[in-house]
């Protein structure tokens, strides 16, 4: 199944925004009225979109919202924008002002894509000339629509889909760990914690990456290791389950690396060069520092329990220090103040983007952020084993 993909609408008030929201999702979601400044806060629709998959359609506050009230909500606008895998920018009456510029500019920077969209054309058509200057200077396409009559919906929807199924997603696997031709070794225990009659998504996608980068792909249960060894070594790497890893890892010899599905799915979340600078600093915090754990869900009772007990527990065994913990779920505002260390969990209910914008706040701050899973490896010393290094310095480039 794709990654459920965030696409968020912006524009001025009563660019028709909302109404949008409705044609694409074939629904009254939004409320739509002649009033500017009718949407308030972000509403968020999922959708199918038909060629890609599950979507959330953010629809938002104008940009141009004014007072204060106004200014918070178009600050949301512009938070929602900062964290979408897509943007679609309405703008009506050949007026392409400021407030666009502004913000194609901030999209650019968090090199967000986006779709330009002239609205309400049944009213006034775009000026071929300032189609012209737009597609030139932004290099995109300029997408004439009138929302209220519904021309151009499937065009559109194409469109979107294309948009989203074509920004380049890091693969699970890089080549440099595993590319064409090279033999790898997958550990999946069936073990009492195993589910029935399946694997579980990471090893599949695993299977799956490794099948597109053409590796030759061996799959074992942790006893059958050695058999295997005994019989060749030649093996590019191998990849476990992380219950196992310490077995695995005694029976794996010297110099082929070692690393875990878990590992290979933060690195797809995450800005895993940082957190993985990052996780050292397990070793510097003093007593009374405060660490921030970073959930992004806020309904998921075992991750409760990873990051509001067991990590806490771990990083006050493994320092000895006492230390106070702050948490923030969902995407909440990061709370204020000095933190010696934050961090992410593994944000399978976040997009990747989500992830790094919020990161990016806090390592703007000059706040180190690592995450659970390299956190974990790290306080179980699994740092001090050579083939596990090599694993990471492969999947870090
Ligand atoms: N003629 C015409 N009117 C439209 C079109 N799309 C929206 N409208 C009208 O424009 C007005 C504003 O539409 P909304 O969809 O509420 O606009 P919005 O961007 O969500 O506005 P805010 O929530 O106030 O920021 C409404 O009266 C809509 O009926 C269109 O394509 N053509
Ligand atoms: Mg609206």
């Amino acid at each position: 199944m794709n990654d459920i993909k965030n696409i968020v609408l912006l524009g001025r008030r009563n660019a028709g925004k909302s109404t949008l929201v409705n044609l694409l999702a074939g629904q009254q979601v939004a409320i739509v009225s002649e009033v500017a400044g009718t949407t308030t806060d972000p509403v968020r629709k999922r959708m199918e979109v038909p060629g890609y998959g599950p979507c959330n359609l953010i629809d938002t506050a104008g940009i141009d919202d004014v007072g204060d009230i106004g200014v918070m909500r178009s600050e949301r606008s512009f938070k929602e924008a900062s964290m979408a895998d897509l943007a679609l920018v309405l703008f009506t009456g050949n007026d392409f002002s400021p407030y666009e510029r502004d913000l194609v500019r901030r999209l650019k920077s968090k090199k967000i894509p986006f779709i330009l969209i002239h609205n309400k054309e049944d009213e006034v058509r775009l000026d071929e000339s300032l189609r012209k200057k737009l597609e030139d200077e932004f290099g995109c396409k300029v997408f004439s629509l009138s929302g209220i009559s519904g021309e151009g919906r499937g065009e559109l929807l194409r469109l979107i889909s294309d948009s989203i199924a074509g920004g380049e997603e890091m693969a699970l696997v890089p080549d440099s760990l595993a590319g064409e031709g090279d033999r790898v070794i997958l550990v999946c225990p069936i073990d009492r914690g195993a589910p029935e009659g399946r694997l579980i998504l990471p090893q599949v996608k695993t299977i799956r990456a490794l099948l597109d980068n053409k590796a030759v792909v061996t799959i074992v249960q942790p006893s059958q290791l050695k058999d295997v060894f005994a019989q060749s070594r030649n093996f590019k790497a191998v990849i476990t389950d992380s219950q196992v890893f310490a077995e695995v890892s005694a029976v794996v010899p010297e110099g082929i690396p070692v690393g875990s599905f878990s590992m290979l799915m933060a690195r797809l979340k995450g800005p895993f060069g940082f957190f993985l600078e990052s996780v050292k600093k397990i070793d510097s915090l003093e007593d009374g520092d405060r660490v921030l754990i970073l959930e992004s869900c806020t309904h998921h009772a075992s991750c409760d329990d990873i990051g509001r007990v067991k990590i806490p527990g771990m990083i006050q065994a493994y320092t000895g220090k006492k230390l106070e913990f702050s948490f923030v779920s969902g995407l909440d505002p990061v709370p204020e103040g000095n933190f010696a260390l934050a961090l992410q969990c593994g944000g399978c209910m976040a997009t990747s983007r989500q992830i790094v914008s919020r990161v990016s706040l806090i390592a703007e701050k000059g706040i180190p952020v690592t995450n659970y899973g390299l956190a974990i490896a790290y306080m179980k010393h699994l740092f001090n084993d050579a083939n596990f290094r090599a694993f990471l310095n492969l999947v870090a480039e």
